[in-house]
């Protein structure tokens, strides 16, 4: 039996608090991998894209979900990126129930308005709004892996996670 549950999708699409949820619900621990590698690394993810750039932090992101996928009974919530990268995928498959939670852009440009996220920052909401469609048309094919797929435009992170409860039963 698969112990651990794995978030996947884009930036925005509420993992971070569904699985805080979801983890109290289940007795699970919740790990978050951006905040575990800026943890590790005692920096923040929009520094290590600047200073370090977007390759390194991809190599301690595999490395941190390496670590995550040998432990149990947690909730896992990964970044936007991790799914499509196969090797982690495989990892964290391996004992994890992978659920994907998906939104259209807009709603994805309504809940990203902050700067902390590298990849969106620093544009006007124009351009942040071009990015997310181009970056979600290239990722869709890889949150459609998932063992279940929950739309999240008009559902409530609490509702979420009475979803994935009910398919876990
Ligand atoms: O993992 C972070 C980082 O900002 C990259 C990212 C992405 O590629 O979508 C999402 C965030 O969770």
């Amino acid at each position: 039996m698969k112990s651990n549950i794995v978030l996947i999708g884009f930036m925005g699409s509420g993992k971070s608090i569904t699985g805080k949820l979801l983890a109290y619900r289940l007795g699970y621990s919740f790990v978050d991998t951006d905040t575990a590698i800026e943890q590790e690394y005692k920096t923040k993810i929009k520094d290590m894209f600047a200073k370090e750039g977007e390759a390194v932090f991809r190599q301690r992101e595999t490395a941190t979900i390496q670590k995550l996928a040998q432990k149990s009974h947690q909730v896992i919530s990964t970044g936007g990126g991790v799914a499509t990268k196969e090797t982690d995928m495989q990892e964290l498959r391996k004992n994890g129930i992978v659920i994907a939670l998906t939104a259209m852009p807009h709603t994805i440009l309504k809940r990203t308005g902050n700067d902390k996220r590298p990849l969106l920052a620093k544009k006007s909401n124009e351009e942040r709004l071009k990015t997310i469609i181009e970056l979600m048309a290239k990722r869709a094919p890889f949150y459609k892996k998932a063992d279940l797929i929950i739309k999240t435009d008009d559902t409530t992170p609490l509702q979420n996670v009475e979803i994935i409860m009910k398919y876990l039963k």
